[in-house]
């Protein structure tokens, strides 16, 4: 068989547009694909929802691929080991509860399962927008992300979402969007992102899961966003707390759809 150029590119423009074109309307719509946000993918999709991932970067994973200052190993206590020897990860024991494990193979696998338990994952958009009915989050505006990189003059594209899970780590950007429009009060004491403080692991992962929730009607924050938007402390190489609070925000969320 001669290969034609064409054809390879009409299969490529089919099969996409007909990916995205399904996931314009969504029971979950996930902003960013670190270990929060793809475990939380992860975990609702075995539940059966419709559930895509917003990507801003080329490869997805966040911040779990460099380890901890580009040392490619991750840490995680009891539980989180627990969560890594049920995706089939290998970990190590690193002595009092503390164990080791290969950054680049958590976040391959962790993204190879969510791939095959149906999550559709869009990299190089960004979110830049979100759409607002009577006070609730229904949906995303996106964009690829090399206009928004650029600052070109191109109108973005819109999903609907039921749920939408803010897990843009560190900057919570999805959540600063919202407050910068006006357009709603988040559920802190402050109706808008705290911000996070300096590093404290051991307060830092416990805090994680307490602020993994609703923070405006429509939208749970999940991972590092979640301590940032209720300002508490970043916890550095130790992810746990992110697996967690990815399996916590599906839970909640597959309890709302259920409901
Ligand atoms: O930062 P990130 O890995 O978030 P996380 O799941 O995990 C945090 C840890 O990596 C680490 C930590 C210790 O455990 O503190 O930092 O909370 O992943 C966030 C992803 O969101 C993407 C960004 O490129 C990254 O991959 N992102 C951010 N803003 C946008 C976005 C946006 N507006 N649109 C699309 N993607």
């Amino acid at each position: 068989m001669a290969l034609d150029e064409i054809k390879i590119s009409r299969a490529i423009l089919n099969r996409f547009l007909n990916k995205i074109s399904d996931c314009l309307e969504l029971d979950v719509a996930i902003v960013g694909a670190g270990p929060s946000g793809l475990m939380a993918a992860l975990r609702l999709a075995q539940k059966g929802h419709k559930v895509a991932i917003f990507e801003r970067e080329i490869s997805i994973g966040g911040g779990m691929w460099g380890g901890g200052m580009m040392f490619n190993e991750i840490v995680v206590q009891e539980q989180g080991a627990a969560i890594l020897r049920d995706l089939g990860i290998a970990i190590e024991d690193a002595q009092d509860g503390y164990y080791t494990a290969d950054s680049v193979e958590c976040t391959t696998t962790l993204a190879s399962l969510a791939c095959k338990a149906g999550v559709k994952v869009f990299n190089l958009i960004t979110v830049e927008d979100v759409l607002v009915r009577d006070n609730r989050v229904t949906g995303l505006v996106i964009n690829w992300a090399p206009v928004d990189i650029l600052g070109m003059h191109i109108d973005p594209l819109a999903v609907r979402a039921k749920y939408i899970v803010e897990s843009t780590g560190h900057a919570t950007e999805v959540l600063k969007i919202i407050q910068r429009k006006g357009d709603t009060k988040l559920f802190t004491d402050t109706g808008k992102v705290i911000g996070e403080r300096s590093m404290w692991a051991d307060v830092a992962e416990n805090t994680t899961l307490e602020n993994t929730r609703e923070v405006l009607p429509g939208v749970f924050v999940a991972g590092m966003a979640a301590n940032a938007t209720f300002g508490s402390f970043r916890m550095g190489p130790i992810f746990g707390g992110m697996l967690l609070s990815g399996e916590q925000v599906a839970r909640l969320i597959d309890e709302r759809l259920n409901s």
